[in-house]
C-alpha cells in the first residue's frame, strides 16, 4: 500500500476478484442502475464495485427469490463484487411509522405499507441469501443535527447490533447451503457531529473482527467542512490496515478530500440521478443540457472524455432527446456521469501510484468547479 499524506492506494481481495483503491460503488439500489445501464455497460465504463440495497430487495423481489435464482451475481450477470447495505439507512430514510426498539426496527414497506421488522440478524440473513461479497451492519443512520444523548444512545445500541451481526454472519458463513460462505463484513461508524462520541465509537468498533470500516451518518444535513472535520477525527481510530468506506458521498470535490483524509471507498446515487436529469460532470464544470445555449452545439459533453457517449454523439443531440423525453436522454448522460466518478478514482490511483496526488487534488478541483 502507498500513501501520499494520509491519502492511500490500497487493494481489497475478495472471493470475486480484487478491489483496487481508492474505489468508487456504482449504484444499483434494485439490482439495477437506473437510467438503463446493465451490467454489461458497467464493465465498459470501468466499474469495479456494483452496490445494491437489502431493504429494497427484501420488499421486492425479496431476497428468498433472489437466493432460489443463485444470489445476487447471478440474478443480475455481475461477476465482480457487490457490496449491499444493511437497510440501517434505507429504513431511516424511506420507511414509515417506524419505531425503533433494542430488537430492531419495526416499520411499513414504502410499497405497500405492509408491517415488516428488521434487526440484526434478520439484515445478515438477507444479505446471505442475497449472496453479496461484502455485507454491511445493520445501524442507525441519524440526521444531523440530533440531540447529544440521543446519539450518544443509538451509537451504542449500533454498537450491540454489531456484535449482533459479527455473530450471526459468522453462523451464517459456516452452513453448508450458504451461497457465499465468504461473506466480508463491514462495521459502520456512528455518532453525528459530535466528534469524541465518533472516536469513542470507532475505538470500540477497532477491536471487533471487521472486513472494513465505514464512516456512515454523514452527508445527512451537515456542512462539507463539519463532515470533513469528522472523517479526519475518526480516520486515526479506525485499523490502518481495513478499508474504510464513506457511505453516500458525493460530489467529485467531496471525494477528493475525503481521499486526502484517508477514504477508500466510495458510493454516490449522485452521478446516475444528475444524469437522468441532464446534469453532466465535465473536466470543465457541470453542465445542464436542457439549457437552450446547447440546442446547435455540435460538441461532445466532455472533449477530454472517452466514455461511449462522448465518443458518439453530441450535446445538441442530448438535449433534443431530453426535450423529446426519449429514454436514450438518460441513458446517454448516465453513462458519461458513471465513467466520469470512475476514471477519477482511476486518476486519484495512478497520482498516488506516482506520489502525485497533491497536485493531482489541487489541479481536478479547479477543473469540476469550472476554474481551469
Ligand atoms: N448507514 C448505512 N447506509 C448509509 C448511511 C449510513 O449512515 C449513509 C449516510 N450517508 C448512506 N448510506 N447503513
Ligand atoms: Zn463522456
Amino acid at each position: 500500500m502507498k500513501t501520499e499524506g494520509s491519502a492511500r492506494r490500497g487493494r481489497l481481495t475478495t472471493p470475486h476478484g480484487d478491489i483496487e483503491t481508492p474505489v468508487f460503488m456504482n449504484v444499483g439500489t434494485l439490482a439495477a442502475i437506473k437510467g438503463a445501464v446493465s451490467s454489461m455497460d458497467l464493465k465498459e465504463i470501468g466499474c469495479q464495485v456494483e452496490l445494491s440495497n437489502t431493504y429494497h430487495l427484501h420488499l421486492r423481489p425479496s431476497d428468498k427469490v433472489i437466493r432460489k435464482l443463485g444470489g445476487l451475481h447471478k440474478f443480475m450477470n455481475w461477476d465482480r463484487p457487490i457490496l449491499t447495505d444493511s437497510g440501517g439507512f434505507q429504513v431511516f430514510s424511506l420507511a414509515s411509522m417506524r419505531k425503533i426498539k433494542e430488537e430492531g426496527v419495526y416499520f411499513s414497506s414504502h410499497i405497500d405499507g405492509s408491517k415488516i421488522f428488521m434487526g440484526p440478524e434478520e439484515s445478515m440473513r438477507i444479505q446471505s441469501n442475497l449472496a453479496s461479497t461484502i455485507a454491511m451492519a445493520f445501524d442507525e443512520c441519524v440526521e444531523n443535527p440530533a440531540p447529544r444523548d440521543y446519539v450518544e444512545r443509538s451509537v451504542e445500541r449500533t454498537t450491540r447490533w454489531l456484535d449482533r451481526c459479527r455473530k450471526e454472519m459468522d453462523r451464517l458463513n459456516c452452513l453448508e447451503d450458504t451461497i457465499n460462505r465468504k461473506q466480508m463484513l463491514f462495521a459502520i461508524n456512528q455518532g453525528g457531529t459530535y466528534k469524541d462520541l465518533r472516536v469513542l465509537h470507532a475505538r470500540q468498533i477497532s477491536g471487533m473482527d471487521m472486513d472494513g470500516f465505514a464512516i456512515g451518518g454523514l452527508a445527512v444535513g451537515e456542512t462539507h467542512d463539519e463532515m470533513y472535520d469528522v472523517i479526519e477525527a475518526v480516520v486515526p481510530h479506525l485499523p490502518k490496515d481495513k478499508p474504510i468506506y464513506l457511505m453516500g458521498v458525493g460530489l467529485p470535490e467531496n471525494i477528493l478530500e475525503a481521499v486526502d483524509r484517508g477514504v477508500d471507498f466510495f458510493d454516490c446515487v449522485l452521478p446516475a440521478r444528475n444524469g437522468r436529469h441532464g446534469h453532466v460532470f465535465t473536466n470543465s464544470g457541470r453542465l445542464n443540457l436542457n439549457n437552450a445555449r446547447f440546442e446547435t452545439d455540435d460538441a461532445p459533453i466532455d472533449s477530454t472524455c472517452s466514455c461511449p457517449t462522448c465518443k458518439s454523439y453530441t450535446r445538441a443531440y442530448i438535449r433534443h432527446l431530453f426535450k423529446a423525453k426519449e429514454m436514450l436522454a438518460m441513458r446517454l448522460c448516465v453513462l458519461h456521469n458513471l465513467h466520469f466518478y470512475n476514471t477519477m478514482m482511476t486518476e486519484i490511483r495512478d497520482a498516488l501510484d506516482n506520489g502525485t496526488f497533491s497536485e493531482y487534488k489541487e489541479r481536478k478541483l479547479a477543473m469540476v468547479r469550472g476554474k481551469l
